[in-house]
Formats: C-alpha cells, sequence, structure tokens
C-alpha cells in the first residue's frame, strides 16, 4: 500500500527561539553555545542561525573557534537554554500529534506523522496539510519549520532537509528518483565521513551509483544489514512504519500573557491546560500514577513540583485539583514570577522505550 508520510524539523531550533524571544538579535549571527564550565570559552556551538552559518560557524565548533570566526562581526554568544528549548518542543508536537493518530517523534525538533489516510493518498491535500501546519507553528510560537512529504519516512525527511528554512518539499513515488539519484552518498541517512570514502574506493559517489551498484558488493563489504539499508535506499524504499510509540510522560504547557506570580491568573492557565491534558489521557486510553507541574521561571530556569498516587488514575478531578495544589504550595515558596506554566502525567499503567529513525550501530 502507498503512503504519504509528513516530516517536520524546526529551523536552527534553538537560536530561533532565542530570536523569537529577542528580535534584535535577528541581524547579527546567533550563536548558543554548551558552556562545559571547566574555563571561560570551553565548550561548544549548540547551533547557529543562518548568518553565523555563512561564517562557517556550526554545531559542533569550539566555543573558540567560533568567536574567531566572528572576531569583529556583529554577533551574539547565548548559554543553552535547555528547559525553554524543550518546553518549546512539547508544545510544538502537541500542535503536530493533532494533524494526525500516527506520530513519532525522532528529535527535540523533528517528528515525522502518516497521513496517507487522513490524506486519502491525495499528495496535492497533503501539501495544503502541511502548510497549514507550518502556520500553525508558526502562529502558536512564532517559529519557522521545513516540511517534507514522501511516500516513506526517509524521502519525507531528506525532502524537508534540501530545503530549508521555512520550506514545503513534496516528493512524489514518480519523483524519488529525479530527487535522489544526483546527490552525493552522504546525504542519506546513515552515510557518514567513513561510509562515503569506503564507497569512493568503489567509485561510488552519487546516489544513483549506489542504486546501481551490486547488492551483493554492499553486502560484502558492509555486511547483510547495513549493504541491504544503503542498496534499499539508493532506490528510495524504506518500508519502516511512523512508531507510534506510547510516551512515558504527557503533557500540556503554555506561555503566560506576562511573567506573573498571581495566583489567580496563573490558575486559570492551569485549569484550561489540565482539561486539555484529561481529554488526551481519554483520547489514548492512559491511567497515570503521577501528576506534576513544570514553571519556567523569568530567568527560564525550570522547577517541577510533582505528587504521586498509590494506584493509578483517570479523572479530571486528580489532575486539576493536584496541579492547582502543587501550584499553590510552590507560589509560597517561590519568589520569582513564572513566564510559563505547564502540567504533565506520567508512570502510565503501560509504556514503552525510545527507539530512533535509524538505529544502526555505524
Ligand atoms: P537546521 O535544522 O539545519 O535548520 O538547524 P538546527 O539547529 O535545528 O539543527 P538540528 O536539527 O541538527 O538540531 C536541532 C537542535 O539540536 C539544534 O538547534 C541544537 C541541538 N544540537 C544539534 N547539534 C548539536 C550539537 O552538536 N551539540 C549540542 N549541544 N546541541 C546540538
Ligand atoms: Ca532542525
Amino acid at each position: 500500500m502507498q503512503r504519504i508520510i509528513l516530516h517536520l524539523d524546526l529551523d536552527y531550533f534553538y537560536a530561533q527561539v532565542e530570536e523569537a524571544r529577542n528580535p534584535e538579535i535577528k541581524n547579527k549571527s546567533v550563536v548558543i553555545c554548551q558552556y562545559s564550565g571547566r574555563s571561560e570559552d570551553s565548550g561548544a556551538v549548540a547551533t547557529t542561525n543562518y548568518i553565523a552559518r555563512k561564517f562557517n560557524v556550526k554545531s559542533g565548533l569550539p566555543i573558540k573557534t567560533a568567536k574567531n570566526l566572528l572576531q569583529n562581526t556583529d554577533s551574539v554568544f547565548i548559554s543553552a537554554n535547555h528547559e525553554l528549548y524543550e518546553s518549546i518542543s512539547e508544545s510544538i508536537m502537541n500542535v503536530m500529534r493533532k494533524y494526525s493518530d500516527t506520530f513519532e517523534q525522532l528529535s527535540i525538533d523533528e517528528a515525522c506523522i502518516d497521513i496517507s489516510n487522513k490524506m486519502n493518498n491525495d499528495y496535492q491535500s497533503a501539501t495544503v496539510y502541511g502548510n497549514k501546519l507550518q502556520h500553525e507553528i508558526k502562529t502558536s510560537e512564532n517559529l519557522t519549520c521545513s516540511v517534507g512529504i514522501g511516500p516513506n519516512k526517509l524521502i519525507a525527511k531528506m525532502a524537508a532537509d534540501s530545503n530549508k528554512p521555512n520550506g514545503t518539499t513534496v516528493i512524489t513515488p514518480e519523483n524519488v528518483e529525479d530527487f535522489l539519484f544526483p546527490q552525493a552518498v552522504n546525504k542519506l541517512y546513515g552515510i557518514g565521513p567513513k561510509t562515503q570514502s569506503k564507497l569512493a574506493e568503489y567509485k561510488i559517489r552519487t546516489i544513483k551509483e549506489l542504486a546501481d551498484s551490486k547488492r551483493e558488493l554492499l553486502i560484502d563489504e558492509f555486511g547483510q544489514k547495513f549493504g541491504v539499508y544503503l542498496h534499499d535506499s539508493a532506490h528510495g524504499i524504506d518500508n519502516e512504519p511512523v512508531k507510534d510509540k506510547p510516551a512515558d510522560q504527557i503533557g500540556r504547557i503554555v506561555t503566560l500573557k506576562e511573567d506573573s506570580k498571581d495566583i489567580d491568573t496563573i490558575s486559570k492557565s492551569l485549569i484550561d491546560l489540565s482539561k486539555d491534558l484529561f481529554d488526551q489521557t481519554q483520547e489514548k486510553k492512559i491511567t497515570f500514577k503521577t501528576v506534576s507541574i513544570s514553571a519556567i521561571m523569568e530567568d527560564l530556569t525550570i522547577c517541577q513540583r510533582s505528587k504521586s498516587f498509590e494506584i493509578f488514575q483517570n479523572s479530571n478531578e486528580i489532575i486539576a485539583d493536584t496541579s492547582q495544589e502543587l501550584l499553590k504550595t510552590f507560589l509560597l515558596q517561590e519568589p520569582r514570577k513564572l513566564r510559563r506554566i505547564g502540567v504533565r502525567v506520567s508512570n502510565f499503567s503501560q509504556t514503552k522505550g525510545q527507539t530512533n529513525l535509524f538505529d544502526f550501530n555505524i
């Protein structure tokens, strides 16, 4: 059966979040730093905006090198605010979950959904649907993302990657070869520099050359599992289903209209979130033992408070009352204002582990 998979990847995610909350930095190089704490500048670049990338400043680079490359240019260096990125990621994933029952989160800023049935296998409707999702994310979190639509997870992901930022790329089954074949082999997922140079020894440089190569040769060189993967993916074949894994926790989080410590204002938001979360637990037939609140403070630190029960719960009252109780106690002890408030449930009666999109050991 033919499928339609939609892959979403947020553009320069951490850096874009910082731009969204501080638009003055938009015209500068924005470098998000993961400081190791050993010395003042030790650590690596987590990501950068596209202006910094023009100066070759990218993920993984030592912060010192980035500073050298951006010397005498207009640039800002920001220490990564992981809690903020995670909470925004959670909100976006919740938006995307509404677009299909079959949803798989692949990383903090990537996810895919199977929309075959929903779109009645029509690529035109799928494109409109993808644009609608992009629009909703822009409206709710003021962030752009790139969307790829294709007949499987591999093509959808490569399509999203091929046109960034804010791109929508649709590869129909008829166009798969035209899309894949001219690209270099390292554009296929799972092909790193080592595999690339091994393939170069056989004069295999493009995906077409890989597709035209002998399957047996690839199996001899790379082993059964990876050899078959290489040959199949060069032909655009990927039968991996979108794995709708039950999450080990689900939550709802929202940014307050303004930073606040006022119990009535925050309570109101929490009541709405609790109702939303309850609806989701009903839909997914989830029972839980733990209710937590997360508060992202004005200085972006995160505080969590939880309460666990002896037996599994599944009522609206438990979520609403427990979260209110946790909030009240928290506000009494906390002098700072809150920026975002969230509620989550965890400790489900059944959970499954996370797996990655491509889990080869290479
Ligand atoms: P993109 O997708 O090319 O527009 O740019 P990003 O920044 O969204 O890159 P992506 O999708 O590879 O990674 C998503 C986020 O994950 C990114 O914003 C920061 C984080 N990240 C990626 N690579 C690294 C890394 O090497 N170190 C650290 N600490 N974080 C990373
Ligand atoms: Ca990204």
